[in-house]
């Protein structure tokens, strides 16, 4: 086996990915991940040894976040830069162990976990430190290695939205500490899987701190996002395609590419941006391009310009693509041989002339559809409309809403989403946040008394506004329990940061989840039999059975 991983929903086989990502990820790029997650675990050992002497760990915050990050599912093919980003850790590390020093006590290094030891100088040493930590050379346990899993990757997508709303000077103390005590935890031989079960449920409650803490970010930088028709058809000008979940690197794009005859569209999870109220005076933020992030190899052909990826998700570029060179990444994204735009230093902008002025050399947009999308349908845009919708439940105009959330990928049973909301009875709407929506969000659904039937809410992250909503929801109808609410949860999941989304639904005490298109690879039956068991979750099966389950037919 010359790699393993089984992180996200396309794992080969429904596995595991063992001779190359399906994602596109070689097996020095899945081993050198490997490598900085052991490496973060052991640095989170100090950083919690740190914090328990009074000691802040701000850069070790930030770098822990950063590093995660960077693992996740499509987000960074670059093996060099985990090289560079491992070294600079090391530094980190010996800077914190001489901080803890300082403060009077002696680290005893025979005690630690090697995570916390090691070190490697060549590119040779990191391969061979790659070579011996396969998820299953960690622990012979199937069900210990599944809720280390469990909890890593929910730590993961904890991380990727704590670092987009440091970006915009949001921090956590509580939702570091979590993250560092729980990736500490995972090398800790002498928990058992009652203690790892209980730091995955509490990996939840964090999740939802970290989701309203990115809420806070955005909505407070930004405004609240509001109904909006966003263009889907292109202008006539040459343009930059952003990508990606951060809207701190949109907002410095937009502000640089003013006035430069530059237009900027959104593609994929950047769609949402454009229902912030801040992004909105910018004439040259034209509309949203294309579709789900899976479909860019054809899209971006046909964009002409230059794309910034903030995030993920990423689709290598086929040997053949000619947009190959047209590709930029920033932040935790990054793919060998594109361009990478370095971070901000301190408070300052991001420096993005040379996309800027690669878009000139570029032609326009090639249109690949026309017409609008709506969306915008955040936790304090529809409390606005509360008073219209509790009337519609309660008069029987909505009879159910559908919570669709989380993310779209390319595989063929995913075209069930399509047809489930296209059999969804006019009288039910859909709720839906992440890049799911793409699977029904260009669909004639129509409205209810003026209330369109796909209600988006924005990003993956945004699922959040969506756990809002139905707490408000709770409260309006005067119910004890969310789940007596008329809504049903049909979740589509990917990557880890659907993970962290599933944890905090979970502890906010949401029952019943049906999560698709099929299971994850990483749980073990027992794991699964937890989760069944304390939660209702299940699977899909098909659009007709779901369905007389989901309304009570069955
Ligand atoms: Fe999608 Fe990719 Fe937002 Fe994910 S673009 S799949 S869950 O990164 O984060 O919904
Ligand atoms: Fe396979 Fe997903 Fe891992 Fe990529 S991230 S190697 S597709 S399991």
């Amino acid at each position: 086996m010359s790699m393993f991983c089984f992180q996200c929903q396309e794992a080969a086989k429904g596995t595991g990915c063992t001779v190359k990502g399906v994602c596109g990820k070689e097996p020095e790029v899945a081993g050198i991940q490997d490598v900085m997650i052991y490496f973060l675990k052991g640095l989170s050992v100090y950083a919690n040894m740190a914090k328990e002497h009074g000691i802040p760990t701000p850069e070790t915050d930030r770098f822990i976040q950063e590093g995660l990050f960077m693992t996740i599912t499509n987000a960074n093919f670059d093996k060099a830069r985990f090289i560079e980003k491992i070294r600079e850790g090391f530094l980190l590390r010996i800077k914190l162990e001489n901080e803890i020093e300082a403060a009077g006590h002696h680290i005893i290094k025979a005690e630690l976990p090697e995570a916390a030891r090691w070190t490697a100088y060549t590119p040779g040493e990191f391969e061979r430190r790659a070579q011996q930590l396969g998820v299953f050379q960690m622990t012979k346990n199937e069900d210990i290695r599944s809720l280390r899993e469990l909890l890593t990757y929910g730590i993961k997508g904890m991380a990727a939205y704590a670092e987009h709303a440091g970006n915009l000077g949001h921090v956590s103390d509580k939702v570091n500490a979590f993250m560092q005590k729980g990736l500490a935890a995972t090398l800790d031989d002498g928990l058992g899987a009652d203690e790892l079960t209980a730091l995955v449920l509490e990996c939840g409650q964090y999740g939802v701190e970290v989701m309203a803490l990115l809420d806070k970010a955005n909505t407070g930088k930004y405004g609240n996002p509001e109904i909006t028709r966003v263009n889907i058809g292109v202008r006539s000008n040459p343009a930059i395609l952003i990508s990606g979940h951060d809207l701190r690197d949109l907002e410095d794009l937009l502000e640089q590419t003013s006035g430069t005859g530059v237009d900027v569209y959104t593609h994929s999870e950047m769609l949402p941006a454009h229902y912030y109220p801040a992004f909105k005076k910018y004439e040259h933020f034209v509309g949203n391009y294309g579709n789900a992030w899976w479909k860019q190899r054809e899209e971006f052909e046909q964009f002409n310009g230059p794309i910034l990826f903030t995030t993920n998700c990423i689709v290598p570029p086929l040997k053949r693509a000619t947009y190959a060179d047209r590709i930029y990444t920033t932040g935790s994204s990054g793919l060998e041989g594109a361009m990478h735009i370095p971070g901000r230093k301190e408070d300052g902008r991001k420096d993005f002339s040379a996309i800027i002025e690669h878009a000139k050399r570029c032609a326009p947009p090639v249109e690949i559809e026309k017409g609008e999308i709506t969306g915008g349908f955040a936790h304090n845009q529809v409390m606005q409309l509360a008073d219209k919708v509790v009337e519609a439940v309660k008069s029987g105009a909505i009879r159910k809403f559908f919570v669709m959330a989380g993310c779209d990928g390319r595989m063929k049973g995913r075209n069930y989403y399509t047809e489930f909301a296209r059999a969804l009875p006019e009288d039910t709407v859909i709720l839906t946040a992440g890049c799911a929506k793409y699977r029904y969000n260009k669909l004639p659904l129509g409205d209810i008394g003026g209330i369109p039937r796909v209600l988006d809410a924005g990003q993956c992250n945004d699922s959040y506004s969506l756990a809002v909503i139905a707490l408000k929801l709770k409260e309006v109808f005067e119910l004890n329990d969310i789940n007596e609410l008329p809504i049903a949860y049909n979740i589509a999941w990917y990557e880890q940061k659907a993970v962290i989304v599933l944890l905090a639904l979970l502890y906010l005490g949401v029952k019943n989840i049906h999560l698709g298109p099929t299971l994850p690879a990483f749980l073990s039956p027992n794991v699964a039999n937890v989760l069944v068991k304390n939660f209702g979750i299940s699977g899909i099966t098909t659009v007709d059975e779901d369905m007389k389950m989901f309304l009570g037919q069955s």
